[in-house]
């Protein structure tokens, strides 16, 4: 498979597919668009029909969208366990998946993904707050219900525990919390945490910190 991504500083959307993929040991091939450049609309058009990022090429079929991705890769890969298996966690993991997927909308304007900046007390409003209480409180609900091992203590350090698509599609959020110094509850820091470490958004880090592009239209605080 053949996985199109934007630029890994900036690329909210296409972080969420990438970094599921590569936490779900799922093998693809990588091809970076420079986005908002001149001729990067043409080379997005050229994969999807949609002219965005991500996009997953599976051989004769093209599949756009973040969250579309991540369900035809849960259909395709049943035994990785995208989704958590029982249907009640199931069903609350789609429910903020899709929560994340449409909304959020100040946050994602106010607090733009940007790795390599730092903007502590930047993009603070009314709105945006009031976007970061609620996925905190969506992050805090999940952690209490799925966070124990079946001894009680708190070792699985994901939203359902085991990393899922939910963990994927709050990806974007995490690094949001970090660029702009967040302040966080102690089950959200260590949420964040959790998720910093892991072996791929790491990776991801390095990769998107080094990148020479500067996109004015992410930069709002420069
Ligand atoms: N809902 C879509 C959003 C895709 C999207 O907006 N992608 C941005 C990248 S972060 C993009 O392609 N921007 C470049 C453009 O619109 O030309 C998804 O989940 O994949």
């Amino acid at each position: 498979m053949k996985l199109v991504i934007g630029n890994k500083n900036y690329s909210s959307w296409s972080l969420r597919p990438w970094l599921l993929m590569q936490v779900k040991h799922i093998p693809f091939e990588e091809v970076p668009i420079a986005l908002y450049q001149a001729d990067s609309k043409l080379q997005q058009l050229r994969y999807s029909p949609a002219g965005k990022v991500p996009v997953l090429i599976d051989g004769d079929r093209t599949i756009w969208d973040s969250l579309a991705i991540a369900e035809y890769l849960a259909e395709q890969f049943p035994q990785r366990h995208l989704w958590p298996s029982e249907i009640g966690a199931r069903a609350l993991a789609r429910s903020v998946s899709a929560e994340m997927h449409s909304g959020f909308g100040s946050l994602r304007a106010q607090m733009p993904m940007n790795l390599r900046a730092a903007h502590p007390d930047k993009g603070r409003s009314p709105e945006v707050l009031a976007d970061i209480a609620r996925i905190c409180a969506i992050w805090e609900d999940c952690r209490a219900r799925f966070g124990a091992d079946d001894d009680g203590a708190q070792t699985r350090p994901f939203l359902f525990g085991d990393f899922t698509i939910a963990d994927a599609f709050f990806a974007p959020v995490v690094t949001r919390f970090i660029t702009y110094a967040v302040p966080l509850s102690a089950a959200c820091a260590r949420y964040v945490a959790a998720m910093r470490a892991l072996p791929a958004m790491q990776a991801w880090y390095a990769a998107g910190v080094v990148e020479r592009e500067r996109l004015a239209i992410c930069e709002i605080y420069q």
